[in-house]
């Protein structure tokens, strides 16, 4: 069984912005290491090798089918999420492509009997665990731009735990 999870990797110039913000967060925490970043999609919990062999396949499909959309989404607040104890960078899903690539993805955890979200969806990137307070500045905007999608392994090892990419897929433009 691995624990693996559905998300975005952020680009060079955005993982640049976003350590900049976390140096700015006052110590009083862990911050996410920088290779650790990403915005979650779906959590999926454990999986067999089973599953993970049909999420592969189902995606290996809809991104030939050209089914897995690009999307844009802007993050510009910062929240503290007291349960989870995280300080995070959030926005609103606006954009109808994301939102389908949230429901596609949770839909295919569904289908496979894995985890799926109890909540509704922000997208959000975190970058700070065991968090005490929010900041109290502004946050930068960061406008991304999803270009892949990437199943995560998330291993424990002693420096911590580890997100490892075991497979990526395009978003693409629809099909005209
Ligand atoms: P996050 O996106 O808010 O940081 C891998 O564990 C990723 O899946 C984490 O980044 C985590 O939150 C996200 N995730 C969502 N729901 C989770 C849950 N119930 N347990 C653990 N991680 C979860």
């Amino acid at each position: 069984m691995k624990r693996l999870f559905l998300a975005i990797a952020p680009n060079a110039a955005h993982l640049a912005q976003l350590t900049r913000l976390q140096a700015s967060l006052d110590k009083q925490g862990r911050l996410v290491p920088r290779d650790n970043l990403h915005m979650t999609l779906a959590f999926l919990g454990q999986c067999s090798d089973d599953q993970q062999e049909a999420l592969c396949d189902t995606l290996d499909r809809l991104a030939h089918q050209r089914r897995l959309p690009a999307f844009e989404v802007t993050l510009n607040t910062l929240d503290y999420w007291l349960k989870p104890k995280i300080i995070c960078l959030k926005g609103v899903a606006r954009d109808p492509r994301l939102i389908s690539l949230f429901d596609l993805c949770q839909g295919l955890a569904q289908q496979l009997g894995l985890h799926t979200s109890e909540h509704s969806f922000t997208p959000h990137i975190t970058l700070m665990r065991k968090a005490k307070v929010l900041p109290e500045f502004k946050a930068p905007s960061l406008t991304l731009c999803g270009h892949a999608l990437h199943l995560y392994h998330s291993q424990s090892s002693e420096q911590g735990v580890q997100y490892k990419v075991l497979a990526s897929w395009p978003l693409t433009a629809p099909k005209a």
